[in-house]
């Protein structure tokens, strides 16, 4: 059973949810994303172009587009054009790869400033992974060097995981769950 089954069970989504998971190449998304995929997932689409990968399943009710951000910067436009119907975003940073800290800066930067992400405020998950490789970051450390503090006007947060055991996805997958519910909330109230 994956993660998130739980959270398409208790909250009996009426709208389908996209969660964008974004990372360098490397940094775990797969593996993070193969323990969170609900047990009915349906690989929906993947399409392996020779540089650029995007893999998108869904759930009844939750859609997962997963793609590395590193070293394709000529695909950055098939990818952006995912941002618009995102509607949280997990982050996935390798802690144990500190000379790629700055590129992954780098990408943040840029998805931050886009204009499908920047006037909103879309959760954002970070994941430091691979904190179990001996001399990785800590999750305060990488918050540090990403400048997560800058980040205002979103809500964000950084967990320290260990996605071969599985460590630590929890608490960032219930702290997203909140989130969910809260941006719901406060749009069916903006409705009511
Ligand atoms: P990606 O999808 O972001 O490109 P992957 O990354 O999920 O394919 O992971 C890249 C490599 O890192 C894989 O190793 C994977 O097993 C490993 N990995 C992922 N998460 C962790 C972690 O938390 N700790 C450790 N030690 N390794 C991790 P291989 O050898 O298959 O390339």
């Amino acid at each position: 059973m994956g993660l998130f089954d739980k959270l398409v069970g208790w909250l009996g989504l009426k709208k389908e949810v996209n969660v964008l998971c974004l990372g360098l190449d490397n940094s775990g998304k797969t593996t993070i994303i193969n323990k969170l995929k609900p047990s009915n997932a349906q690989v929906q689409d993947i399409v392996p172009t020779i540089g650029f990968n995007i893999e998108k399943f869904k759930t009844s009710s939750l859609s997962f587009t997963v793609f590395d951000m590193s070293g394709q910067g000529r695909y950055r436009n098939l990818w952006e054009h995912y941002y618009k119907e995102g509607q949280a975003i997990i982050f996935v940073i390798d802690s144990a790869d500190k000379l790629r800290m700055v590129v992954a800066k780098e990408e943040l930067d840029t998805l931050l400033n886009h204009p499908d992400i920047k006037h909103r405020r879309i959760p954002i998950l970070f994941f430091a992974n691979k904190m179990d490789v001996r001399d990785a970051l800590s999750s305060v450390k990488v918050s540090q060097l990403l400048c997560l503090d800058y980040i205002k006007d979103k809500p964000w947060h950084i967990c320290a995981t260990d996605a071969l055991k599985g460590e630590g996805l929890q608490e960032g997958v219930d702290w997203l769950q909140d989130q969910i519910i809260q941006s719901n909330q406060t749009n069916e109230n903006m409705r009511a």
